[in-house]
């Protein structure tokens, strides 16, 4: 009798499980438009909604009485049908899975909301169905009366066991198909295809709550602390560049994976950056200038460029603080009357993008829905780049000016995939294939950028504008240092290392005599206020952690994300300091003056953003009033 009453709960929860599993796999097939290119992420996809649905519906386990415990399996049962059918129609208006920042946004729900009655179809009540079927099974299953039975411990272990079997398949079989999975890739597709949206929604409630409790914790004070900290370290910028590309469109180009070891060098004896070697000869060109990104990769360069505020240690902060206030460079470029876009030919929701741009001023997203991709013309990632600057330039012509514009390519990504008739240099020979092909893409990516720049200068808009370039972050990691030695000719020590971590920075400003090499040592939190100082903005009470670059008084200092700094002479890394000059290991008390600053940088840029301190910033100087504002919305 014991037995047979248990297994009846427990058959009544397995019944609602697999309903549920496969509804929602269906759902994932004809609402949501998941790319799935091979047979373990279609496996993925399948099975990803069940190690959540096994633990909700498995406390059904924990009711004393039959009833209560089919009550307790059809409740649930239909809040997460509900969940389920909110994504859906979510996901016809957006485009997207829902998160919980978005959901709490009012103008975002609101515009939903006003939709919904359009977006409802009235197939959607096929996303009840199962609720409708559990509620009569439990109608034909109820017990004559109300009967209390108690699940053996034994049986509610197994299947918590069982539970956590499926869970850890899931994630281990996730993590080998997309590593770093929770830590770096944060597209919301490739969560929900990897561990489910449910998972994906735990998930988001977890990162959304410790946010929600440093932002709470963090007051105005902290604010007054840090502008201090910025007011005292303010270098004056160069009063000669000031205004010099005054009315100007800004075209920024994010070269994707792009290390300044490739400049002016070559492979095999043929020339890498043709192109990119003779426009610096005709502009700017900074060459001790480091990317300072952590785990967003092209997020937290993107972040550093647009706030001059370092990106965090862990995850990329597109992510984890995209709701933040911020003061970016479009937004404060709008009052100047300048109209702002991005131009990259990926899903919208990568990096959380298309949660971030708006709240940094961006007007206008050209996504992957804006170009036409086909089989031929893409590879790897995606579009590919002369394919992405032909379409983006049609874009472009379209934009008011002036405009600030930034384009970020994609084919010189991991792992620099390219198509033999693309193939304009050979690859390396060394025992890294991800080296070995990493010049080719970088001679192709070369190529587009030339032909985009001719095509500017097609349009005329070449001298109207001036064209910021910089790469992104390193293309080569540790894992290929032994290559690395082979194409360098000397080991790749973490002096060389940090030292590989410089990245091409050029500038080019309309006219002959703007050019020249600027050895200073900059880093992407220096573009900022170069930019905007440029464009003829004072900066002189922005919150921002860089300095103009052309100035005089900037210190040759920067601080990478991992707390490695680089001075004049020294470089420091992994708690040793090494002499430029000897590329030696030098004592440690050269580099102590910088240290503490060094950690002072990264220390007061993070409170910023995990306190979300900006929202007691108006543009201009810390004010009280702003706090409260925001405090009563
Ligand atoms: C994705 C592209 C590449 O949209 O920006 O991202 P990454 O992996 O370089 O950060
Ligand atoms: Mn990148």
């Amino acid at each position: 009798m014991k037995d047979k009453l248990s297994l009846s709960k427990l058959s009544f929860i397995l019944t609602a499980v697999v309903l549920i599993w496969i509804k929602t796999y269906i759902t994932y097939k004809t609402q949501f438009d998941i790319e799935i290119e091979n047979a373990t992420q279609e496996f993925l996809l399948f099975i990803n909604p069940l190690s959540f649905l096994l633990l909700v519906f498995g406390l059904g386990l924990f009711f004393k009485t039959v009833k209560g415990s089919h009550r307790y399996v059809i409740i649930t049962s239909f809040i997460v049908s509900f969940i389920l059918f909110a994504n859906v129609m979510f996901y016809r208006f957006f485009n997207d899975f829902l998160t919980l920042p978005v959901l709490f946004q009012t103008s975002n729900m609101g515009d939903l909301g006003n939709s919904a009655f359009e977006l409802f179809q009235p197939t959607d009540v096929f996303l009840f169905i199962d609720v409708i079927l559990l509620g009569v099974l439990a109608i034909f299953l109820k017990p004559k009366t109300d009967v209390v039975e108690k699940t053996t411990r034994k049986t509610r272990f197994a299947y918590y066991i069982a539970v956590a079997a499926v869970f850890i398949s899931n994630l281990a079989l996730a993590e080998t198909e997309r590593p770093e999975l929770l830590t770096r890739a944060f597209d919301r597709e490739m969560l929900v295809k990897n561990i489910g949206t449910y998972n994906y929604h735990l998930y988001d409630v977890v990162l959304q709550s410790k946010t929600k409790a440093q932002r709470a914790f963090a007051d105005s004070s902290e604010f007054v602390e840090t502008e201090n900290y910025l007011k005292a370290n303010q270098k004056d910028p160069n009063p000669e560049m000031f205004g010099k590309a005054k009315g100007k469109n800004v075209i920024v180009v994010s070269l994707e994976s792009t290390q300044s070891f490739v400049v002016n060098n070559t492979v095999n004896g043929q020339e890498i950056t043709p192109f990119l070697n003779d426009f610096i000869k005709d502009s700017y060109y900074f060459d001790n200038f480091y990317h300072q990104t952590g785990q967003g990769k092209t997020s937290d360069s993107e972040f550093l460029l647009d706030n001059s505020l370092y990106p965090l240690g862990r995850g990329s902060v597109f992510f984890t603080h995209g709701s933040n206030e911020f003061n970016g460079t479009p937004e404060i470029l709008k009052d100047k009357g300048y109209y702002s876009a991005v131009f990259h030919a990926n899903n919208r929701s990568f990096w959380n993008r298309d949660i971030v741009y708006p709240r940094l001023g961006y007007d206008r997203f050209f996504d992957v829905e804006d170009y036409t991709v086909t089989e031929e013309n893409s590879i790897g990632w995606g579009l590919k780049d002369k394919e992405f600057f032909e379409q983006s330039v049609e874009h472009m012509k379209s934009l008011p000016q002036p405009f600030y514009a930034k384009f970020i390519t994609l084919t010189n990504h991991f792992p620099f995939e390219l198509g033999e008739e693309d193939r304009m240099i050979d690859e390396f020979d060394s025992n890294s294939r991800t080296l070995n092909r990493y010049f080719p893409t970088l001679r192709y990516q070369d190529e587009a950028f030339k032909q985009f720049i001719q095509k500017l200068k097609d349009e005329g808009l070449y001298e109207d504008s001036i064209i910021v370039v910089y790469g992104d972050h390193y293309g080569i990691s540790q894992n290929h240092n032994a290559a690395m030695e082979k194409y360098l000719g000397k080991p790749v020590t973490p002096y060389v290392w940090t030292q590989l971590q410089r990245v091409p920075m050029v500038i080019h400003i309309p006219g002959e005599d703007n050019k020249g090499t600027i050895s200073k040592v900059s880093g992407q939190i220096d573009l900022k206020p170069t930019i905007l100082h440029l464009l003829g903005v004072d900066t002189s009470d922005h919150v921002q952690f860089g300095t103009d670059m052309f100035s005089s008084e900037k210190l040759d200092f920067t601080v990478l994300r991992d707390g490695s700094f680089i001075t004049e002479k020294y470089v420091y890394t992994d708690n040793k300091c090494y002499d430029k000059a000897t590329e030696q290991e030098t004592d440690i008390s050269a580099c102590e003056p910088y240290m503490e600053k060094a950690k002072q940088e990264l220390d007061y840029s993070d409170q910023i953003v995990y306190g979300d301190l900006l929202r007691f910033y108006d543009g201009k100087n810390y004010r009280p009033e702003k706090k409260e504002e925001k405090e009563q919305e």
